[in-house]
């Protein structure tokens, strides 16, 4: 029974540490070439190989090394494996934190001072009070709830959309198609944490925009996939967007004369929202596997008729 990782070389030692300490039953490898095929029950990567199904056909449990799975969602897997996301603690905070700091920065209007400091302007712009800045957040998954939670204390009246129903306190819960208006309506930031699939590719369009208050702010930190670049400048220029942070672009990285990167009103960061911690991505790993081994569902299983 064996656990094999492609990660960068020192989250691949903590991993081997934690597997050591705590599954010291399930064998570590890191060579594909130097394990027997018909041992390997779990992968972890980022990307897998055009043959896994074939290749690995005892496999059971197949980890991204990330939360989202939009890059191996449609990979074929063998007839028994099921494909499992990362929920760990560090990402979850991480991404806390961006969120924060991309609602201030909009909040605050960062992109507004920084171009009076660049023009020599001492002024003060206008200011709004947080019980007056309506936020909307797409997807209320681990992260999203994560990031509403970070939210709460400033008082920024809040609300929320997603798949299916949920109750969140404190925060106005929509769902389905039918729910997201009222979400854009009341998003005078709207933030996106949705997975990227066949029903959400796009959604960041400028029909969608045109359902935002005049002025809105937009903190993109889903998928490059999500969102119509063009008709986000578009937006822009014509005054329905007020300013955006974008962490995730399609492609990655974008090319050197794309607008975005120049853009007043744009912060653009390289997919820097988060990134797995590998103390907390290993114990969750470990975790994981050790509740596969008792029946249980591993955290994070992904459902492929959904896609995410
Ligand atoms: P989850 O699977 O926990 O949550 C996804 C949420 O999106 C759920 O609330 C789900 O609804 C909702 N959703 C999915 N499809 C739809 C739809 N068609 N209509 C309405 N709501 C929908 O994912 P995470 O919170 O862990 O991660 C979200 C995404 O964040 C990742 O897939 C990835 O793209 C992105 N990400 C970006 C990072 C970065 O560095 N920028 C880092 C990590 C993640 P329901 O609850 O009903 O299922
Ligand atoms: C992830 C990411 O999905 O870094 O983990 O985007």
């Amino acid at each position: 029974m064996t656990f094999l990782i492609q990660s960068l070389p020192e989250r691949v030692e903590t991993f081997r540490r934690h597997f050591a300490a705590d599954l010291p039953e399930v064998a570590f490898a890191t060579d594909p070439d130097a394990v027997d095929p018909a041992d390997v029950r779990y992968l972890m990567a980022w990307t897998f190989p055009e043959d896994l199904a074939t290749r690995y056909p005892n496999l059971e449990l197949v980890f991204s090394t990330g939360a989202g799975i939009d890059q191996v969602v449609k990979a074929p897997l063998p007839p028994k494996a099921r494909l499992v996301r990362m929920v760990e603690a560090g990402i979850t905070s991480l991404i806390r934190e961006y969120a924060v700091m991309a609602v201030m920065a909009l909040h605050r209007d960062l992109p507004g001072y920084i171009a009076q400091q660049r023009s020599g302007t001492w002024q003060a712009l206008s200011f709004t009070y947080a019980d007056e800045r309506r936020i909307g957040v797409l997807g209320l998954g681990e992260l999203g709830q994560a990031v509403l939670d970070a939210l709460r204390p400033f008082g920024f009246p809040l609300s929320g959309w997603s798949r299916s129903p949920k109750d969140i306190p404190g925060v106005a819960c929509h769902h389905g198609p039918e729910g997201l208006d009222a979400v854009l309506a009341a998003s005078d930031i709207l933030i996106c944490l949705l997975p990227l699939t066949d029903e959400t590719r796009g959604i960041l369009n400028a029909a969608l925009f045109a359902k935002l208050p005049r002025g809105a702010g937009l903190i993109h930190m889903g998928r490059g996939g999500h969102s119509d670049q063009e008709a986000i400048l578009a937006a822009l220029d014509e005054g329905q967007l007020g300013g955006v942070v974008i962490d995730v672009t399609e492609p990655e990285p974008l090319p050197a004369d794309h607008p975005l990167w120049r853009h007043p009103r744009v912060i653009l960061t390289p997919h820097v929202g988060a990134r797995s911690r590998a103390e907390s991505g290993a114990v969750a790993t470990v975790a994981n596997i050790r509740r596969h081994l008792a029946g249980e569902d591993p955290q994070g299983l992904v459902d492929p008729a959904r896609g995410y």
